[in-house]
């Protein structure tokens, strides 16, 4: 198959009028294909995905919401979001569902206007131990806006303290309680948050980003029983299209979609919406749940080669699509190692560990996942030569040894080719 007739008639059109940006499409193909995407938050999403991106819905305007619209000529996008919808109260087993969150920081946003006022007091897990920018970071309208009071994980186990949280949740009576991590390995015990939020009277939202897909996939437990509002992206291990979306309980679905449009959001991106509901779809598929089981098993196999590798998993392991890795007693920082296994087509990002002595742009540790490596049919045989690439890139420096394991690391990639229609 030719790239024109995977990307469609269009790409034709789009090499006439702009060979720049066709140039940008095709080298990052290539990119993809050349090399190991072990950046725990991306993932390939279907061919079918990206076509329902790639058309006319993105010409639409929406504002509202099915059969509430600003606009006329919506009945085609009403279907879009409708079928999502149902899709996504199918597959999580909710009360309501909202599709239209441009992102994870958008849902996120639209839960907090839903709860809080200005200056209300937030519990939440702290960015330095695995949360989120928005999850009360200084720099971010969540820590600006809202009193955020930051729990984190033991130093010793490196698993969140739930008796702090209780502490903390005693001492501040917040009004939102959130949990959900960015750079956590470990399962998260729902119940013991919503008996937390119970006691001190706090609305429990779990941002479940990162592994909302391995619970599409019934991997891993649910937060949707536990939480009253639930938001997260959909192109992690969820392989969907980037952007977000919040689920909640019947008590908080007006509110929430009056935080999302109009406080938060002007016109929904139509095209992104029906990309979600195609990803939702293949997510319903028992394929999906071999898939995210595969995910997490590829996952474990990668730390424990890690830890052959003399690099240790924080948390002593994992139950999820990442692992962090604590780069210290290699000598290395999270900076130089991401710089390394660049250098030799591996992608992965520095990370900070808990209690980092290094500053975040430096860090002492690199996260890395599993859900791209997974679509590509790697298994956890693979994962022990993936371990060892890593190994190598932060061991040896020289450039001899470089362009072998880029060697290496291209052949492995190549026996599994992202996006092998094309
Ligand atoms: N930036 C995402 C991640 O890499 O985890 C979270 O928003």
């Amino acid at each position: 198959m030719t790239e024109s007739t995977f990307w469609g008639p269009d790409f034709d059109e789009l090499r006439a009028a702009d060979p720049e940006i066709a140039d940008v499409l095709v080298g990052e193909l290539a990119r993809l294909r050349r090399g190991l995407q072990l950046i725990a938050s991306e993932n390939f999403t279907s061919p079918a995905v990206l076509a329902a991106l790639g058309s006319t819905l993105s010409n639409k305007y929406a504002e509202g919401y099915p059969g509430r619209r600003y606009y006329g000529g919506c009945e085609q996008v009403d279907r879009a979001e409708e079928i999502g919808i149902a899709r996504a109260k199918q597959l999580f087993g909710c009360d309501h569902a909202n599709l239209q969150p441009h992102s994870g920081a958008s849902a996120n946003l639209a839960a907090y206007a839903a709860v809080c006022m200005p200056g209300d007091t937030v519990l939440a897990m702290s960015l330095p131990h695995g949360g989120h920018l928005t999850h009360g970071s200084k720099v971010n309208f969540s820590g600006k806006w809202f009193s955020v009071v930051p729990y984190g994980v033991r130093e010793d186990t490196e698993l969140i303290d739930y008796d702090e949280v209780r502490d903390l949740a005693r001492a501040h009576r917040p009004k939102l309680i959130i949990c959900g991590a960015t750079a956590y390995p470990r399962l998260i015990d729902f119940a013991a948050f919503r008996a937390i939020a119970d006691e001190v009277g706090a609305v429990l939202m779990v941002d479940a980003a990162h592994f909302i897909g391995l619970v599409a996939g019934q991997a891993i437990p649910s937060p949707v029983p536990y939480a009253d509002i639930v938001t997260f992206t959909t192109h992690k291990v969820l392989r969907g299209p980037r952007g977000g979306m919040v689920v909640c309980t019947s008590e908080w679905a007006q509110k929430i979609d009056k935080a999302v449009f109009p406080f938060s959001q002007g016109g929904p991106l139509m095209h992104a919406v029906a990309a979600k509901a195609v990803a939702l779809k293949e997510a319903q598929q028992p394929s999906y749940q071999t898939y995210a089981s595969q995910v997490i098993a590829n996952c474990q196999a990668l730390a424990d080669g890690l830890a052959a590798e003399g690099l240790r998993p924080v948390a002593g392991g994992t139950d999820t699509h990442l692992t962090l890795i604590d780069l210290r007693e290699a000598g290395v920082t999270g900076q130089e190692a991401e710089l390394r296994c660049g250098a030799a087509q591996i992608t992965l990002n520095k990370n900070a560990i808990p209690y980092d002595p290094q500053p975040p742009m430096v860090a002492s540790g690199i996260r890395v996942g599993t859900p791209s490596v997974t679509t590509q049919g790697m298994t956890e045989g693979d994962m022990k030569d993936v371990a060892n690439l890593i190994g190598r890139a932060i061991r040896d420096v020289d450039s001899s040894s470089t362009a072998e394991l880029t060697a290496s690391v291209e052949a492995l990639a190549g026996r599994y080719p992202a996006y092998p229609r094309i």
